[in-house]
């Protein structure tokens, strides 16, 4: 494969630790750009397809990819609109209201949400009586965000940003990036810039995909070229200590297969308490599991390899008896899904999306037409795939009509359930 200038770098050494003993388990082979819909204009062009392989840091437990795509690339313009799920702008709401009570937020305080996306979390926020603002590279998104009455700055998260907030709108009480952490290479001038903006006596949140949930429940699919970091909490206390800041909570949320939200203040913020056992017993919780050692993530690799082969054994027995198969939610897990297990329109026909962005587009690698939930009734599939299985009791009871009418659905992670 030729290697595109300026399209992507090399991992050497760890992002956390810096230890070059980078052991690699899974290689899920040459994938494209998740968020790289394709216009019916594209389909003849060569797509930027790159090597999905992550790493594990046999010195600190973080897993990584093995190579970093220019951010430029990835993240101006932006498909994924977070508030299309009615679950996660519950999830939002949820965690704005414990914010505001626990950290007896007040009209004054401002709350700063970096990847805000189309200001879904924000949103919740502002029902709280707070000053909000936005921070989102994708400059189509923070057009939307702004359009409705979120602040947004098309920027990335680091200083520069940071200095630029704090001259207009001063300290923030709270910053939080949410699906974000785990998206970004160079992680200092992402902590700097929290130091410049948080209050002394501010807290810092972040929420990442838990590595821990990847493993146990072979999420394979979550591994993409924007997930550079798979993080357990053991790195993530090396990380902090290292930036003077310190995690004072955790919470497991269900959200996204599985995250944690980490709580972090600033070393000299003495005032609040820190919740020692959350972060002990999580992390006995992981030395327990192995997940501090290779060969859990060897072993997963190999279970990965078997769904590949059962999913598509599965399907193909459906198609031989003649049977429709669509599939619902054109997400970034989905392409992965779909390109490593080698399921293209030999098997199905449309992904259905609700975001109007992504309707008319095709998705990257396999070019099945993504379409508007109508195509359910006119099309009448007998099976549905749910490439967006997080969301699948979401996405089930939306579809009742047609489970009504003998639909069936196909989990396909952890391992292949028909509903
Ligand atoms: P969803 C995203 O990944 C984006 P994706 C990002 N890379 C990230 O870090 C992770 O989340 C955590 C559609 N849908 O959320 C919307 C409906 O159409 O599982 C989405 O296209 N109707 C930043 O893309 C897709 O499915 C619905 O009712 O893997 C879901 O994508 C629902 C619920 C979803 O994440
Ligand atoms: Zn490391």
């Amino acid at each position: 494969m030729e290697k595109l200038s300026n399209t992507y770098r090399i991992v050497e050494k760890c992002r956390i630790c810096g230890g070059t003993s980078l052991v690699p388990y899974l290689d899920l082979g040459l994938i494209p750009l998740v968020n790289n819909y394709l216009k019916s204009s594209d389909l003849g062009k060569e797509e930027i397809k790159l090597p999905l392989k992550i790493l594990y840091c046999a010195q600190c437990s973080l897993s990584e990819l093995s190579i970093v795509v220019n951010p430029e690339i990835l993240y101006r313009n932006y498909f994924y609109r977070s508030s299309v799920s009615r679950t996660f702008r519950d999830h939002c709401f949820a965690f704005a209201e414990e914010c505001a009570k626990r950290f007896n937020l007040t009209k004054d305080d401002l709350i700063v949400d970096i990847a805000s996306n189309d200001g879904c979390t924000l949103k919740e926020f502002k029902k709280f009586g707070v000053r909000v603002l936005g921070v989102d590279p994708a400059i189509n998104l923070a057009k939307i965000a702004n359009a409705e009455g979120i602040e947004t700055l098309a920027e990335f998260w680091n200083e520069e940003t940071a200095k630029m907030i704090l001259n207009k709108f001063g300290k923030a009480s709270i910053i939080n990036a949410m699906n974000v952490f785990a998206h970004v290479d160079d992680l200092n001038p992402f902590l700097e810039g929290i130091q410049i903006l948080l209050k002394d006596d501010g807290v810092f949140t972040i929420e990442v995909p838990y590595l821990l949930n990847f493993i146990n429940k072979k999420e394979f699919d979550t591994s993409y070229h924007e997930h550079l970091s798979y993080f357990l909490v053991r790195p993530l206390t090396y990380l902090f200590k290292k930036y003077g800041m310190e995690i004072f909570d955790i919470k497991k949320l269900t959200i996204h297969g599985g995250s944690i939200r980490v709580y972090i203040k600033k070393e000299i913020n003495k005032t609040t308490k820190v919740d020692t056992d959350s972060i002990k017993w999580l992390l006995e919780l992981e030395k327990d599991l192995g997940l501090h050692t290779i060969l859990v993530y060897l072993n997963f690799s190999h279970n990965v390899r078997r769904i590949k082969d059962e999913l598509l054994a599965f399907l193909k027995l459906l198609k031989d008896r003649g049977k429709i198969i669509m599939a619902y939610g054109a997400s970034a897990k989905g392409t992965v899904l779909l390109n490593y297990c080698g399921i293209g329109k030999d098997y199905i026909d449309y992904i259905i999306d609700d975001t109007p962005e992504k309707q008319g587009y095709f998705a990257p690698g396999t070019h099945i037409p993504i379409v508007d939930s109508s195509y359910l009734k006119s099309k009448k599939p007998d099976y549905l795939l749910l490439l967006a299985w997080n969301f699948a009791e979401e996405l089930i009871v939306k579809t009742q009509d047609y489970k009504n009418s003998g639909g069936r659905y196909i989990i396909p992670i952890p391992d292949i359930m028909v509903i």
